[in-house]
């Protein structure tokens, strides 16, 4: 059995997909964000960098960074299809999107939330956010020029780099406008919104 902690409005959602995905057995274990608890030291054990998500796998170990779980669960569950297995020519093409979400995507969309963190000085928060808009559309240019003609994002098939694009797609502000400058990346996501697991995890993260 698999535990998540989560929170509403987090990436815990995506990590919540791909177990639904994968048909696993887990429990959730709240931590609120709200309530600083993922700066308490009983969760500073669990993620050392304070964030939410973590996922306690089935053998115990627990994990931090949201694209290694998904990985995980993507290998742990092969009979969903999730990626490609390793020696398959599309495998690496999977590390390639998730890790480019995970390293390009997900820290500028960390500036853009968290601008005030970005400088010793508040004032320069409104710039900062506003040069990371202008960083998360070209990142999602390439995503979306990659998806031109292709169905998925990997191999053909849906699977859990669909997913993590689908929830980072979902935090772009307004939304709306990704999807009217991106036809490719509305098209991908309102499929994999669509998805049983997908609405379940949704609606446990909203607030
Ligand atoms: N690289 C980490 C980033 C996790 C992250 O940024 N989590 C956000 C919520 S989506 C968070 O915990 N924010 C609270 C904070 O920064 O204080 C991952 O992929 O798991």
């Amino acid at each position: 059995m698999y535990k998540l902690y989560w929170c509403p409005e987090t990436a815990s959602s995506v990590v919540m997909a791909a177990l639904e995905e994968a048909g696993a057995a887990y429990e959730l274990h709240l931590v609120d964000t709200r309530q600083k608890q993922h700066k308490t030291a009983e969760y500073l054990a669990i993620n050392p960098c304070g964030l939410v998500p973590a996922l306690a796998l089935p053998d115990g170990r627990t994990i931090f960074e949201s694209a290694a779980m998904i990985m995980e669960i993507c290998d742990r569950h092969p009979k969903a299809h999730l990626a490609p297995s390793p020696g398959d020519p599309d495998r690496p093409v999977f590390y390639q999107w998730m890790l480019y979400m995970a390293d390009t995507l997900y820290p500028d969309y960390r500036r853009y939330f968290y601008a005030d963190r970005y400088s010793t000085d508040p004032a320069d928060a409104p710039r900062i956010r506003a040069k990371a808009m202008e960083d998360l559309l070209t990142d999602w240019k390439v995503i979306d020029d990659a998806l031109a003609g292709r169905e998925w994002l990997v191999g053909g098939r849906f699977g859990g780099a669909d997913l993590y694009l689908e929830t980072m797609a979902t935090w772009f502000e307004p939304m709306e406008a990704l999807f009217a400058r991106y036809g490719n990346i509305a098209r991908v996501a309102g499929a994999v919104a669509a998805r049983p697991a997908v609405i379940k995890a949704a609606a446990r993260h909203r607030r």
